[in-house]
């Protein structure tokens, strides 16, 4: 039977291990997502669904965000995208009758992978206070208990909003309006944990925290630096555009502790010439030690004031503010300092900065290899600096390109979803919708997870995500989850999050991306937007997992009339009804959607606009876009540690599991392995194969200790690991933080490998 879940559990994890491979894509890309498919949807569906991927009347991707080219191809998705699409539309099933079968504590002790495969949820289902199982529960008796709850605490701001971004961008809406009115900006969401310290980074120096290129601008560019991404596996569809930018001319630099595959050669499946040879990508690899950029951008700001004619004198003069003061620092950056820092060759930062001072038009890429480290923040405004000095922001082929991971995060945050609302939204809300939304501040994620320690938020509502499992330190989040009055998860797979509960918990099923939503007023569609802010419709057309599922804005508005009754004068039961009159409203209150409906039916979708992108505007506090001058910082590991950064593996979105393999990096058929240099390995005697638990050190004398994990010896930067998340989010101390983002320094943890007892 093609959809039956894998019976064992845990699951064998026993890595096998071959060399790394040196291309990404072609043939066995195909053939493997197929196989992923077909093992989830039958060889039908498969077909049915994957034709609809990012067509203009078909679904977005529930997989990243990366954009859709104008000129489609019948097959516009990838490898991965394939799997994201099987996984929500699996013929597996989570029924009440599973339920009955696995207590609780039965579950808890299950596999991420195992809980995943198991299928789609397919009843609403309540775990009463002390019981030991989750039993079916009425969508009305469902709300009346989060009600209940609500109702019970001394101030709203007791409770948490988390949502995930996959969330459309009515159901986001109708979310933060939800919880606003109900009285509280706690509404954390995952971009804290992701590009947090993009937006920070940008909304400070350029006045808005989002990229600043279209795919066009990539296929102008001269020069394109992709640092700290791994897109072959996060966002395979980039490898296309880097190959179209390449054949246009572009030079690719790449900066990065590992060589990915990806990055090295794209055998393009949709050309036939590519599906075999494949284009060399990176013309210049920069195999830099964790957290080493901001020394690397900082030193080639030096060189560039130092090279003849290299500043765009006209813009700095025109368009920045704070240059002075910026150059000031820069001259002062060291040669040695930057060396040790970084962990490269002289000739390889002259190198770089020969196709520097050669290209016209700059794009810089990044994700979260640098955004999740303490000083992430002055990291990416150090890259703001490298491009404002030879003018490579507003025009066209150059700019910020921060790549977003889910598939609607940009959208959720442009829609309110945020802990710290702009005072202009707020007022937009206020007059729109006649209530007084809450001024203050609330808890992201890393405040979110102490105020559940420390009892001050007593219900944790999830739209979507995994919380417990995406979080760091998982010992303390899942303590301090259980101490909640009432957990709710709005999910559409079972997972981690469902088994680690407050006193009471429920799970509400909702619909997937590919699937029908019928409403009172018809069919409808939600939408989308993606990583270089284009809006844009996606229709699912598969038949609900169940019939007992409701789509997400149906729960926010059904739950919004229970909790806020005749209180509020917001129509929600007309927003369930017809999501059209939800973007009526968008449209008055956020900039840029105006006519929102008229633009997203007539097809294609629209841009948002961009100041710095379209106008060369900078609506930041100067009114310019702002050069900043931030010491220099990096990471510096005690003498036997390493420096330990959590990834993902090539089989997993986040804490989905896809399978046990991670196939560009030659893994297969485990996941508890630590990369590490032949030279360290060599060095702190850790034999390839050998067993080894990971010890993180934190400076508050905790150890944090992850057991069992198989040493490859692995291409990788001198002084520094790497290993798979979530397995390792226990190692990551939850006080370990980035300055202003508050985003958990996944890639940087100070850990001592120590033999397994087992080995
Ligand atoms: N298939 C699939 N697609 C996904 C996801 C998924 O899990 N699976 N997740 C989605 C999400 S939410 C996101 S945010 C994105 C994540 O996309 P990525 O950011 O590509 O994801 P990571 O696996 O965390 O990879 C980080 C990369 O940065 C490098 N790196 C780590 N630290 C440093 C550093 O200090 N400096 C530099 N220069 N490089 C560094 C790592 O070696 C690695 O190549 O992908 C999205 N797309
Ligand atoms: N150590 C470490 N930790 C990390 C990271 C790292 O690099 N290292 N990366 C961080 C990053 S970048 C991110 S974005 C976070 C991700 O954090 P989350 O977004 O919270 O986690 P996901 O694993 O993406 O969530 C998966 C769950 O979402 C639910 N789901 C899927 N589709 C839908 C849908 O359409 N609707 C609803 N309601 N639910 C749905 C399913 O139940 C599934 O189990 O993790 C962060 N954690
Ligand atoms: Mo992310």
């Amino acid at each position: 039977m093609a959809t039956k879940p894998p019976t064992g559990d845990p699951v064998q994890d026993a890595p096998q291990v071959a060399a790394p491979q040196h291309a990404a894509a072609g043939l066995p890309a195909v053939a493997h997502s197929l196989k992923m498919a077909q093992q989830q949807m039958g060889v039908r569906r498969t077909a049915l669904t994957l034709l609809r991927v990012n067509q203009k009347d078909g679904f977005d991707c529930p997989g990243c965000a990366w954009p859709e080219p104008e000129h489609r191809h019948k097959a516009e998705f990838c490898e991965n995208g394939a799997k994201a699409v099987a996984e929500e539309a699996t013929l597996r099933r989570v029924t009440p009758d599973f339920f009955a079968a696995h207590p609780v504590a039965d579950l808890a002790t299950r596999s991420g992978y195992w809980l995943g495969q198991q299928g789609r949820l397919t009843h609403p289902m309540y775990l009463a206070e002390g019981a030991e199982r989750y039993e079916p529960v009425s969508w009305e008796r469902a709300f009346d208990i989060v009600a209940e709850e609500l109702a019970a605490l001394s101030s709203p701001d007791e409770a948490v909003f988390y949502t995930s971004g996959r969330t459309s961008n009515e159901a986001a809406f109708l979310y933060q309006l939800f919880a606003r009115e109900f009285g509280t900006n706690n509404l954390p969401d995952c971009s804290n944990m992701c590009h947090e310290s993009s937006g920070s980074a940008l909304t400070e120096t350029i006045g808005i925290g989002k990229g600043s290129v279209s795919l066009e601008d990539l296929y102008m560019s001269d020069l394109i630096i992709v640092a700290g991404q791994n897109p072959g596996t996060n966002h395979p569809r980039m490898l296309s555009a880097l190959e179209k930018a390449k054949a246009n001319g572009a030079k690719i630099i790449t900066v990065n502790p590992l060589p990915e595959a990806g990055l090295e050669r794209f055998k393009n499946p949709q050309t036939p010439q590519g599906m075999f040879k494949g284009a060399a990508l990176t013309d210049l690899f920069l195999q830099i030690r964790l957290g080493g950029d901001q020394a690397l951008f900082r030193l080639l700001n030096k060189l560039i004031l130092e090279a003849d004619d290299a500043v765009d004198d006209a813009f700095v003069r025109e368009h920045t503010h704070g240059y002075e003061e910026f150059a000031e620092a820069a001259r002062a950056a060291d040669w040695e300092e930057t060396l040790a820092a970084t962990g490269l060759e002289r000739s390889e930062i002259e190198e770089a900065l020969t196709l520097v001072l050669a290209s016209e038009r700059t794009v810089v890429c990044w994700a979260m290899g640098l955004t999740q480290h303490k000083h992430a923040v002055p990291t990416i405004r150090e890259v703001v600096n490298f491009l404002l000095l030879r003018g490579n922001i507003g025009r066209p082929g150059a700019g910020v390109c921060p790549v977003r991971g889910h598939s609607n995060v940009q959208g959720d945050r442009t829609m309110g979803v945020f802990e710290r609302p702009a005072p202009a939204f707020l007022g937009a809300l206020e007059r729109e919708f006649g209530f007084a939304p809450p001024r203050e501040h609330g808890f992201d994620v890393v405040r979110a997870i102490r105020a559940l320690r420390d009892g001050e938020a007593k219900v944790f509502f999830a739209m979507g995500g995994n919380f417990v499992a995406a979080t760091p330190d998982t010992d303390v989040t899942e303590t301090a989850m259980r101490r909640a009055a009432l957990t709710v998860h709005v999910s559409t797979k079972l997972n981690r999050s469902h088994a680690v509960t407050g006193a009471r918990a429920l799970i509400l099923p909702t619909l997937g991306r590919t699937e029908r939503d019928l409403q009172g007023s018809g069919e409808q569609f939600v939408t989308v937007e993606d990583s270089m802010g284009m809006v844009h419709a996606s229709r699912g057309r598969l038949e609900p997992a169940s019939r007992h599922l409701l789509s997400e804005p149906a729960i926010v508005a059904r739950l919004a009339r229970r909790v806020l009754g005749a209180a509020s004068r917001t129509p929600w039961e007309e927003f369930e009804k017809d999501y059209a009159t939800v973007r009526d409203r968008i449209a008055r209150v956020v900039p840029g959607f105006e006519d929102f409906n008229g633009r997203v039916e007539s097809g294609g979708g629209f841009a948002l606009p961009h100041a710095p992108r379209d106008e060369r505007r900078f609506p930041t506090a100067t009114g310019k876009a702002n050069f900043t001058a931030a010491p220099v910082a990096y990471p510096t590991v005690p003498e036997g540690r390493l420096l330990l950064q959590t990834l993902r593996s090539h089989d997993q979105y986040n804490t989905t599991i896809y399978g046990l393999d991670d196939r560009y990096r030659g893994i297969r058929n485990g996941r508890r392995v630590v990369l590490v240099s032949p030279h360290d390995a060599k060095a702190l005697g850790l034999a390839d194969g050998g067993y080894v638990d990971l010890v993180s050190e934190w400076s508050d004398g905790v150890e944090r200790r992850a057991p069992g994990f198989r040493v490859v010896h692995y291409p990788t930067a001198r002084g520094c690991a790497a290993a798979y998340f979530p397995e390792t989010n226990v190692l990551v101390p939850l006080d370990a933080t980035a300055d202003t983002s508050n985003t958990p320094a996944a890639k940087s943890v100070v850990v001592r490998l120590e033999q397994s007892a087992t080995d």
